[in-house]
């Protein structure tokens, strides 16, 4: 997910970029305001923490893009391409330590599990929306 200080600064482009850059295919993708209600769901996890109501309101304050990426090894590795949760400590080359400063305002989501991937699909996306295709260059990504 594109959060919403990341569609506010205009990187949802430089985002995609690497997602596609990398060889990942983009299989779904959505810009909403999301609903309180959900954000309370993709958050479900952090309930009871001191942040947890500023995330519920951040991530609800604008638009934010969630996407679903395929590609082997795709959680991790978007995991990594993310970097470290605080941008403070995430390393040059990540899109958090690249284009953020402070955790609160991190630009990036990603799933960090298939359990969580699945459960957050499922919570952003109906099954219509996911897209079936083949990226022209696959031969030339995978042995
Ligand atoms: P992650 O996004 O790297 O998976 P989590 O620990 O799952 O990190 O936290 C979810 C999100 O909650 C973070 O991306 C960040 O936006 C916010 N967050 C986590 N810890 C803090 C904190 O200590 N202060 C403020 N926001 C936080
Ligand atoms: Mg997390």
């Amino acid at each position: 997910m594109i959060k919403p200080d990341g569609v506010q600064r205009g990187l949802i482009g430089k985002v995609l970029q690497r997602i596609e850059q990398k060889g990942f295919k983009i299989v779904a993708m959505k810009l909403a305001v999301m609903p309180e209600e959900k954000a309370k769901a993709h958050y479900a996890e952090h309930v009871g923490k001191k942040f947890y109501q500023d995330l519920v309101d951040f991530i609800t304050s604008g638009p934010s893009v969630s996407l679903v990426v395929e590609g082997r090894g795709a959680i991790a590795a978007m995991r990594k391409m993310n970097g470290a949760t605080n941008p403070a400590e995430a390393v040059p080359g990540t899109l958090r330590g690249d284009f953020g400063i402070e955790t609160g305002r991190n630009v990036v989501h990603g799933s960090d599990s298939p359990a969580s991937a699945a459960r957050e699909i499922a919570l952003h996306f109906c099954a219509s929306e996911l897209v079936n295709f083949k990226r022209i260059d696959e031969a030339w990504l995978y042995e």
